[in-house]
């Protein structure tokens, strides 16, 4: 299928008044757009719950792509997995998610196996070719010249500066989980890197912060209203 616009979300981070400004500008079309959540819809807001709840709506819906962050590997490993980072969770965020899934499963039994099932079917990437362009929605990013099937799901959700300084291929990479100002200072917008890497994280979680949608196909960028917070 030949879509009108490709789009993709940035970090959420429990920010649901942000999530609403932005995802009215972009006046999403399933029926003509592609849209990909570029995953960390929990952790450090105070409407964690909902930010996640919607995603968990959105990915019901065609054209909707979710993505698992590195947060909802967390808030998994804590649940479900023995692991390394099954202790990170409540300390990284999770304390306050927890407190919200908590009062949720009060009023419905059900809720931690739906949102467990949710987080543990998000892909960890997805890959879509337009016009004959390649591009590689993930988390995190990719380890500099290994194939795409061949990503630990270390590299997928955790990498930074080793992906965006030295990722030299001719997909097109867009990616999360690094806010922007860590690469310009004060800058919370998306950043378009001149070897195929777009970051969308614009520090949702931060007073001054937005979350971003961007247009691949046409470099168009949205973002929350700057005095949403
Ligand atoms: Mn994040």
């Amino acid at each position: 299928m030949e879509y009108e616009r490709i789009l993709a979300i940035g970090d959420m981070h429990g920010n649901f008044n942000r999530l609403l400004s932005v995802f009215r500008k972009i006046q999403f079309r399933p029926e003509n757009d592609l849209l990909i959540l570029l995953g960390d819809y929990i952790d450090r807001g105070t409407e964690n719950m909902r930010c996640l709840r919607w995603a968990m709506e959105m990915s019901e819906k065609e054209n909707v792509i979710a993505l698992r962050g590195n947060h909802e590997q967390m808030m998994l490993a804590y649940y479900a997995m023995e692991g390394e980072y099954n202790e990170i969770w409540l300390p990284n965020g999770g304390s306050a998610t927890k407190r919200e899934l908590d009062a949720w499963m009060k009023r419905d039994p059900d809720a931690l196996k739906r949102v467990l099932r949710f987080l543990l079917h998000r892909p960890l990437y997805h890959r879509v070719t337009a016009n004959g362009q390649e591009y590689i929605f993930c988390h995190a990013g990719l380890k500099p010249g290994i194939p795409l099937e061949e990503q630990t799901e270390d590299s997928l959700l955790w990498i930074r500066s080793e992906f965006y300084k030295y990722y030299n291929g001719s997909s097109i990479v867009i990616v999360g989980h690094t806010p922007t100002l860590y690469l310009l200072p004060d800058h919370t917008a998306p950043i378009f890197l001149k070897n195929n890497v777009i970051l969308v994280d614009t520090g949702s979680f931060l007073p001054n912060g937005h979350i971003s949608c961007v247009d691949v196909l046409h470099g168009t960028v949205w973002q929350s209203d700057a005095n949403c917070s």
